[in-house]
């Protein structure tokens, strides 16, 4: 670098400022209203109408008691926002001067200074607005004034000549959860979601930046920087990137510059479980006459990322390749973590990634119905090495494909694409949630009488907007290494045989169908994108139901009305007959609700990991939720890990073992995710509810790298003479892969459980101690704290050490000896 250019680096700070400075309006004093009324009231930025409502006590908070009915009449409204905000004399000299955007839900009209400047109609697009005309000397009134979306959807779906289910959500490019989904109450809000910014530029700005990698070897990758660049005059300019000066030359307008880098020894982004998510910073200047003009910073992680579909004898594969290894994807999908999703804190991602992380996933599935995330999302999957499959913000309902319908569909990929491409964690954009399987196989034509010819354009439709613009618009703004996209989740619905020969697949047999948990191990596909069953929430969260003294009865309306799924209770208390029983107390069944959705989980992951490589993927329906509710999450809305999460953990463990039973025998796998082969030696032991030895067998013996291989058999004639309800198998890995493993032969309801007497030491204040003298099934520490392990099984005379993540007074402790025995 020359050394006029190290000079002017050096000032960059006092340089950039006179070049390009900007500014969040966000922290002006902000006001709003109903604009049926006079009276203004002080408003958050980001934020959302409802919670402005319920800051100044306008509306009670609807995440309490049955309040959700009462704040309905919110989403029928206009709403008004209004700041002002002072410009200076040397402010308005700049050359250009822009207001952005970054989020309006949804339908705004913005105004500055009396003067209507732009109509918005989608809270997935970012708005540029220049506003160097219409901006004064000292305070400038800035009014944004949104229409409800409600009434601008019931407008615009008369346009259609037929009825389309949940009329008006998907006439509108907003949040479609907001309108009621069976996790979430409805809460369709209005306001300004996202930062605005107001920015001062002169002579030229770098846009965006895409990091292309075009080739990655052991000793060098070949990459290729992308930006596009805004210029008001025309000439040569500088590009400095990460140290390396290049000169450039620009038009007067919109340019796009591509330089082609190198870096020396990469080292590689690696998932979860293979290794270090290594990131790179990458520095870009652009400067004219030694003044730099405009900076960009990026992380960016090397990485390559295929989808492989081989066609075999049993159908289509469906599997991952990440750095040129088949990765065997373990993980979840990801719903917005608040109705009001401008008030999740950074620390709420990266403390809900970090859960993740630590129950041993490597993808997370950012479903189509909320939000394309915020940046702190995909910075915590980056850091924790979580690849993220991307739905396009489409779900479960027939979208129009009008002109202006997908004109704004191309910006918003357009918009979103560019924000997030860098991401070294992102694997795969999917266009949708559920509308292929939606407009095969829920039947929507026949209840809402549609003609041929109206089932004809629903499927020509979602063709226009599936198969054609979505793909067509990530091809144009994406870099090609990363272009991978598939058009809808599932690709094949459930009630098709294919569904589990090809594909992703979304299994709803087990929870939708009632069938038995036990089908799950029939019922393995290529890659299983969702299957699910709901727990109830923690009890801290149970409790901040109320606003009030809470009145835990499970019969109690507020309790209720925190269940989403129309036949939710039924089909808890269905499989809970099967396999437990039917608690009258509240603690009681709140426990053996969590152990239900844990113990079908179990079954389901651990199938879907015994099938491998047949199948190479399982995502479980859901990892949280966005206000308290009974769910499929593991986490509840406080963060809480739930019985289900801790089994999650279990269940991805990198080596596992697992029994799967047959009419005549109890089949011993050994499961490895791990990239090196492996010797290992098990003791199999058939012990008794007091701890007394029955049988014991060993076996040993070579598993090959990243496989799952069934090691041994026991046949049920071995055990004949034992009485297996009261026994379990523990199956013991004895060299250096310390693992254990309890098998259990019966339904829990089926046990003969003793009732265990529980032991709780206390070792410091923020580490216990819990023992049993016989076995003490499903052990529950209940406390507001978060236990390092909760909800597991010990054996008579055996010891655990847990911690907690803050000292509690005492730890009380339940079994499942205490439901089954009441
Ligand atoms: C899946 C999801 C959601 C839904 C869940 C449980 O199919 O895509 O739409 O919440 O089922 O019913």
């Amino acid at each position: 670098m020359n050394k006029i250019l190290l000079f002017a680096l050096l000032f960059s700070q006092n340089i950039i400022f006179a070049q390009f400075s900007e500014r969040s309006l966000s922290s002006e004093n902000w006001q709003f209203r109903n604009p049926k009324q006079k009276n203004w009231f002080p408003a958050k930025i980001p934020g959302t109408v409802h919670l402005d409502l319920m800051n100044n006590k306008l509306i009670p908070d609807p995440f309490k008691d049955e309040n959700e009915k009462k704040v309905q009449w919110v989403e029928n409204e206009d709403w008004e926002y209004q700041t002002t905000f002072s410009v200076s004399s040397q402010e308005l000299k700049k050359e250009n001067i822009d207001l952005i955007f970054n989020g309006l839900d949804t339908f705004a009209e913005i105004y500055l200074n009396g003067k209507l400047l732009k109509k918005t109609d989608n809270m997935f697009r970012k708005w540029k607005v220049p506003v160097k005309n219409y901006l004064i000397k000292g305070d400038n009134l800035l009014q944004i004034n949104f229409k409800s979306a409600v009434s601008t959807g019931k407008e615009l779906a008369k346009a259609v000549p037929f009825t389309v289910p949940e009329s008006p959500r998907s006439f509108v490019r907003k949040a479609q959860y907001q309108f009621g989904w069976d996790w979430g109450p409805r809460l369709v809000t209005a306001g300004i979601w996202k930062d605005i910014k107001i920015e001062y530029w002169n002579t030229a700005k770098i846009e965006t930046l895409k990091i292309e990698q075009k080739n990655i070897a052991d000793k060098k990758a070949d990459l290729a920087l992308h930006t596009s660049i805004v210029a008001g005059k025309a000439g040569r300019y500088n590009l400095i990137l990460n140290g390396k000066e290049n000169t450039i030359s620009l038009k007067k307008g919109q340019n796009r510059i591509d330089i082609p880098f190198t870096i020396h020894n990469p080292k590689l982004w690696q998932p979860n479980g293979r290794g270090e998510p290594y990131l790179y910073d990458i520095q870009v200047s652009l400067l004219k006459e030694a003044k730099v003009l405009s900076e960009k910073n990026q992380k960016m992680g090397l990485r390559t990322v295929e989808l492989i579909q081989e066609k075999d004898s049993n159908g289509k594969s469906f599997s991952f390749k990440v750095n040129g290894s088949p990765l065997y994807i373990k993980g979840t999908n990801w719903i917005p973590a608040d109705s009001f999703s401008p008030r999740i804190t950074k620390e709420k991602y990266q403390k809900l990634i970090k859960d993740t992380k630590d129950a041993n996933m490597n993808m997370i599935r950012i479903w189509g119905g909320g939000i394309y995330e915020d940046d702190e999302f995909y910075k915590a999957c980056d850091e924790n090495g979580i690849l993220v499959w991307q739905d396009f913000m489409f779900a479960g309902s027939f979208y129009p494909s009008d002109e202006e319908f997908l004109n704004n569909v191309k910006e918003e990929v357009k918009d979103q694409v560019n924000r997030l491409q860098n991401h070294p964690s992102i694997a795969l954009w999917c266009g949708n949630n559920e509308i292929d399987e939606a407009i095969v196989n829920w039947g929507y034509q026949k209840q809402f009488r549609y003609s041929k010819n109206d089932s004809l354009q629903v499927w020509k439709d979602y063709k226009k907007l599936f198969h054609d613009v979505i793909p067509a618009a990530l091809k144009e703004n994406l870099t090609a290494d990363k272009n991978i996209y598939w058009p809808s989740s599932p690709s094949i619905g459930w009630g098709h045989k294919e569904s589990l020969t090809e594909g992703d697949s979304h299994y709803w047999g087990v929870w939708w169908g009632e069938q038995p948990f036990e089908i799950y191990n029939e019922k393995v596909g290529r890659f299983m994108s969702e299957y699910g069953f709901q727990g109830m929430p923690t009890l801290e969260t149970a409790k901040s139901m109320f606003s009030g003294t809470p009145e835990l009865r499970v019969e109690n309306s507020t309790v209720k009305a925190h269940e989403k799924h129309s036949r939710g209770w039924d089909i808890i208390n269905e499989y809970l007959k099967r396999d437990y029983k039917i608690p009258t107390d509240f603690v009681k069944y709140n426990y053996v609700s969590q152990l239900l959705q844990a113990r079908g989980m179990q079954i389901a992951i651990e199938a879907h990991r015994r099938a491998k490589p047949y199948n190479m993927g399982t995502l479980y329906w859901q990892l949280n939720d966005c206000w308290p509710v009974v769910s499929w999450s593991s986490i509840d809305y406080l963060g809480n890990w739930k019985a289900f999460h801790y089994q999650a953990k279990r269940s991805f463990e990198p080596i596992l073992i697992s029994v799967a039973e047959t009419d005549k025998n109890y089949d011993i796998y050994f499961i490895s995710d791990l990239l090196k082969d492996l010797k290992f030696s098990l003791k199999i032991e058939l012990i008794d509810f007091e701890g007394k030895k029955l049988w014991e067998s060993r076996k040993s013996g070579d598993l090959k790298a990243d496989a799952s291989e069934k090691i041994s058999s026991i046949t049920k004639s071995q055990l004949v003479q034992f009485d297996t309800s009261k026994a379990v198998l523990k199956i013991t890995s004895e060299n250096d892969l310390k693992y254990e493993k309890l098998f259990f032969f019966n339904r829990p309801k089926d046990l003969k459980l003793s009732k265990p007497d529980i032991t709780i030491r206390k070792i410091s204040p923020v580490e216990i101690e819990v023992s049993a003298d016989v076995l003490a099934k499903d052990v529950y520490l209940i406390g507001n704290t978060h236990f390092s392990d909760n909800f597991f099984d010990l054996l008579p005379g055996s010891s655990k050490r847990i911690t907690l993540s803050k000292p509690l007074e005492k730890v009380e402790v339940m079994s499942l000896w205490e439901v089954m025995n009441n």
